[in-house]
């Protein structure tokens, strides 16, 4: 059985009827509360905290340790899932083949640039570099931590831009046309974490790989390590903002106005922005089960629609990702999913190439 699955059966188990707690996520949904007893179960899956095995929270609720990593959250999971998809996707092998075979062999819009430099934005822990990691594990054929990932901690864990040019599958393993960059966590509304302006130096180019971001100190122009020209290979082309599904309804009321400043700059230097939802798996536990039910599940509709308007954004420009994190093999659908969520990305890199591009040809 998968090990998450395990996971939920012990935790469930463990939960005495007495204890459970409805907690009222799904807002939205248009269940009774009867039906939703029925239909959702308390469930708690590996996140790490700072407390100790065995330890109770605030709110009484127990932690419990899974693979060294303390559980502490519980999710009112609504486990009805729709009869039609509300998305549809290929969940066959020879999907994934074409989804990779579509990025393996992608040419970016513009001759003025040889690869096309993405952008991942968002809070402290919401799975950025392990988007990275994992799309990097799909051509590797097997689970690597390319882009080290950390816990969900308060302080981001990655501090420097880095670039990973995501290689090809096989022996040769070359670099294909696509690089993710990877940064620090923006913070949640205070003064902690990436800046607005110092994300928008990384955007337009001024920043140079390796520079460690400081939160309080931001990118001056007086230094050395800065671009004072960018041009077009050293700007960022798609900005990719990511949230953690699990963390929507508990996210900072401030986040939600950093995105929309973020969002207005990037927009107006013509840069397209979409988004991923990660985390899916821990807040649908038919998903958790099998990554192909994502689509069917009424609990991440709702919670894409919510990511929506933290965001700013429609649900069109939002795709659900699992990445990997506690796994070690690699799993078709997950593939797919990620594979989808890179050719999305793609479509709208794309766009910035076939909009600007040329202006920028014409003027430089
Ligand atoms: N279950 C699950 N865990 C995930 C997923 N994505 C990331 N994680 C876990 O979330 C934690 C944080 O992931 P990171 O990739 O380090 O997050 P980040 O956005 O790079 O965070 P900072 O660098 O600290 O800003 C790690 O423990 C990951 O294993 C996911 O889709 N599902
Ligand atoms: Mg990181």
């Amino acid at each position: 059985m998968h090990t998450t699955a395990l996971n939920f059966q012990r935790l469930k188990e463990e939960k005495k009827p007495s204890q459970t707690t409805f907690l009222p996520v799904f807002g939205e949904s248009t269940t009774s509360k009867k039906d939703n007893e029925q239909n959702t179960g308390l469930f708690t899956i590996g996140k790490p905290s700072d407390g100790k095995p065995g330890e109770k929270n605030k709110d009484n609720t127990s932690k419990s340790t899974n693979n060294n990593r303390v559980v502490t959250r519980e999710f009112a999971a609504n486990f009805t899932l729709l009869e039609t998809p509300w998305r549809s996707v290929n969940w066959t092998s020879e999907s994934r083949e074409e989804l990779m075979e579509k990025v393996q062999s992608y040419k970016p819009a513009s001759e003025a640039v040889s690869e096309a430099r993405v952008l991942l934005l968002g809070p402290v822990g919401a799975g950025k570099s392990s988007f990275i990691s994992s799309v990097q594990s799909v051509f590797s054929g097997r689970v690597i931590n390319r882009a080290m990932v950390g816990s969900s901690a308060s302080t981001s864990f990655t501090k420097k831009l880095q670039s990973f040019p995501i290689r090809r599958s096989g022996e040769r393993s070359d670099p294909t046309a696509l690089v993710l960059c990877d940064i620090m966590g923006i913070g949640e509304g205070d003064s902690t974490g990436l800046s607005l302006y110092d994300a928008l130096c990384v955007i337009k180019g001024h920043v140079l790989e390796g520079h460690q971001f400081v939160a309080e100190q931001p990118v001056t122009f007086d230094t050395m390590s800065i671009i004072k020209k960018p041009s077009l290979k050293d700007k960022i082309h798609c900005v990719v903002f990511v949230v953690d599904a699990s963390k929507i309804n508990s996210y900072a009321k401030g986040l939600s106005t950093t995105f929309q400043q973020l969002r207005q700059n990037i927009s107006s230097l013509g840069v397209h922005q979409v988004a991923l939802l990660t985390h899916v798996d821990e807040v649908c536990i038919d998903t958790s089960r099998d990554v192909s039910q994502v689509y069917k599940s009424r609990s991440i509709q709702q919670l894409m629609v919510k990511a929506g308007k933290l965001l700013g954004m429609a649900t069109s420009y939002i795709v659900p990702v699992k990445n990997y994190s506690f796994q070690l093999e690699l799993d078709d659908n997950t593939d797919i999913l990620l594979l989808n969520a890179v050719d999305h990305i793609l479509q709208y890199t794309d766009l910035y190439f076939k909009d600007t591009a040329v202006d920028y040809k014409v003027t430089n």
